[in-house]
């Protein structure tokens, strides 16, 4: 296939953004055959949705999701809508034969992923979830460095989601924090990236997890007024044992002071363990300990040369790529697989995987005990 195709999106908020610069940057800078069309954007408040459709070049604004499943002009719909919308959006758009990217966490809970993917699988359409750190080209750089075995067998994988802006009592009730819109609180929506990493990087499953959560400030100002209780968590961890043997570490939290968006993991091997950073997501650091004693140490490997993943279709090496690329890379992955009919994850079944570990850490937060992970949801990547 090759030529136009259309993209529909729903919602516009700051995702909203994130994926119009995708769908807008994507044609002129990678060499994909498929070029996507901005058809339309749909939002609940149809003035805002109007004002963002102007701004970033969609051609009409809309008020009703069934519009933009209804389009013939529309291939690809792209939801990243709060997430108690995703399940019926989605499944509805993959029975009418579309093709569908959806936000990340795919769902509030397993039983609506569960939904989704076998929705998705029915259809034999394809679909992607936007875990968009898979495609920070130093973290596909990680997964190459393992896949090549310069750190051999896993032992240890450790990953911390840290942010800070909930801390204060005046934010209100966003709808992040209402436990009927999200689902969940930092567990859907931090350590969701978090463990889908681990699901990218490591060869091993999440096979049980023993987890502790809290609520920090137990009650906030609602944006429409009036005081209502918190009822999802301000900062869960976790520990986790592998199906291969390794043990995992996880934290994620709304009230680390300082942490804007600091994402880390590192991954530790029996040869060397790579670290990284997304708040400097330029660089991979790598251990290796067949370097001779006297010269050992961590090396800060710039993931920027043509040879990296991702980076021939961005600027030179040192004009540093940003967040917002990201979405693109993987909005150029999903435009190459429907063009050449490949496969794309990560997919509903990946979402689906995810949010089988995020319900076990949340049924263990809850009686305290380690709860095995569900892991029937078909093929692991390659
Ligand atoms: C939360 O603050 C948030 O916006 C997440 O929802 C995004 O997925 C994350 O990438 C940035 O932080």
């Amino acid at each position: 296939m090759s030529g136009r195709i259309g993209v529909g999106m729903i919602g516009y908020k700051f995702m909203g953004k994130a994926h119009s610069n995708a769908w807008r940057q994507v044609g002129p800078f990678f060499d994909a055959p498929l070029k996507p069309d901005l058809k339309v954007v749909c939002g609940r408040d149809g003035e805002k949705t109007a004002r963002m459709a102007e701004r970033w070049g969609w051609e009409r604004a809309v008020t009703d999701w069934r519009k933009v499943i209804e389009a013939p002009d529309v291939t690809i719909v792209d939801i990243c809508s709060p997430n108690d919308t995703h399940r019926e959006i989605a499944v509805a758009a993959l029975e009418a034969g579309k093709i569908v990217a959806c936000e990340k966490p795919l769902a509030r809970d397993g039983r609506e992923a569960e939904a989704m993917a076998a929705a998705a699988r029915k259809s034999g359409r394809l679909n992607t979830v936007w875990f968009n750190y898979r495609r920070v080209p130093a973290v596909a750089f990680a997964r190459q460095l393992i896949a090549e075995g310069r750190i051999g067998k896993v032992f240890h994988f450790r990953a911390l989601y840290l942010q800070d802006w909930t801390l204060d009592a005046s934010v209100p009730l966003l709808w992040r924090m209402d436990r009927e819109t999200a689902g969940s609180g930092v567990t859907g929506d931090l350590l969701s990236h978090i463990v889908d990493l681990s699901n990218f990087l490591m060869d091993q499953d999440m096979a049980s997890v023993s987890a502790a959560s809290r609520i920090f400030i137990n009650e906030r100002e609602r944006p429409e007024g009036g005081r209502a209780k918190v009822e999802i968590e301000d900062a869960c961890v976790f520990l986790c044992r592998y199906s291969g043997g390794a043990l995992g570490h996880f934290e994620a939290t709304r009230f680390a002071n300082g942490r804007k968006n600091g994402n880390t993991f590192e991954i530790n091997g029996e040869l060397g363990s790579l670290y990284f950073n997304l708040e400097d997501m330029t660089r991979l650091w790598y251990f290796d300990s067949r370097e001779a004693k006297h010269v050992q140490g961590w090396r800060e490997i710039p993931v920027w040369e043509e040879c990296h993943p991702y980076m021939k279709n961005w600027w030179v090496p040192g004009c540093a790529i940003g967040y917002e690329h990201t979405f693109t890379n993987q909005a150029a992955d999903l435009l190459a697989a429907i063009d050449g009919d490949t496969a794309m994850r990560p997919d509903f079944d990946d979402g689906l995987r995810c949010q089988r570990v995020l319900d076990a850490v949340l049924e263990s937060a809850g009686t305290g005990k380690w709860v095995d992970v569900n892991l029937n949801t078909g093929e692991r990547e390659a």
